[in-house]
């Protein structure tokens, strides 16, 4: 499988609870690199944004909410298959149906305040890596 980069947002709930670096820990011992980090907390236009895609969907103001409530710790992370290999290793949007041993099954709430985002494809990572990092800090 090709080298692949992709992006993860520890959310503000796994900020909130200490588990940024634990989060980290287990996708960096899964073998995905960590080549960009900073922790900051979103404004309003910039969580809707990112999240731009989900703008008509019900939950919107919510999910805006909840990504400004407080901090966030975003990675840019890079390895084999990294796109797909971190949305293994976070589990399914919804914790309740997340596998054993993910990181959501692990440390999340409910499908909404659900610790980790992670890119879903190639594109999205690209733009979400550009919407946060210039490529001068990714090392
Ligand atoms: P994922 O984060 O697994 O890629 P998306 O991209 O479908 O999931 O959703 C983005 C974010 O929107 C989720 N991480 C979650 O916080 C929120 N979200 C998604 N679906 C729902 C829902 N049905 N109710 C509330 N929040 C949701």
């Amino acid at each position: 499988m090709a080298i692949e980069r992709t992006l993860t947002i520890i959310k503000p709930d796994g900020v909130a609870a200490n588990q940024a670096a634990t989060i980290l820990g287990q996708i960096e011992k899964a073998g995905l690199q960590i080549i960009g980090l900073k922790r900051l907390r979103l404004s309003t236009p910039l969580a809707e944004a990112f999240y731009s895609v989900h703008r008509a969907r019900g939950f919107f103001g919510d999910l805006v909410k909840f990504m400004t409530e407080g901090p966030v710790v975003i990675a840019a992370l890079q390895g084999e298959g990294a796109i797909s290999r971190l949305r293994e290793l976070m589990g399914a949007t919804d914790p309740a149906k997340a596998a054993a041993g993910t990181i959501r099954k692990q440390f999340a709430a409910n499908i909404e305040r659900n610790v980790i985002h992670g890119s879903d494809g190639p594109e999205t990572a690209k733009n979400e890596i550009a919407f946060f990092f210039a490529e001068s800090e990714l090392l």
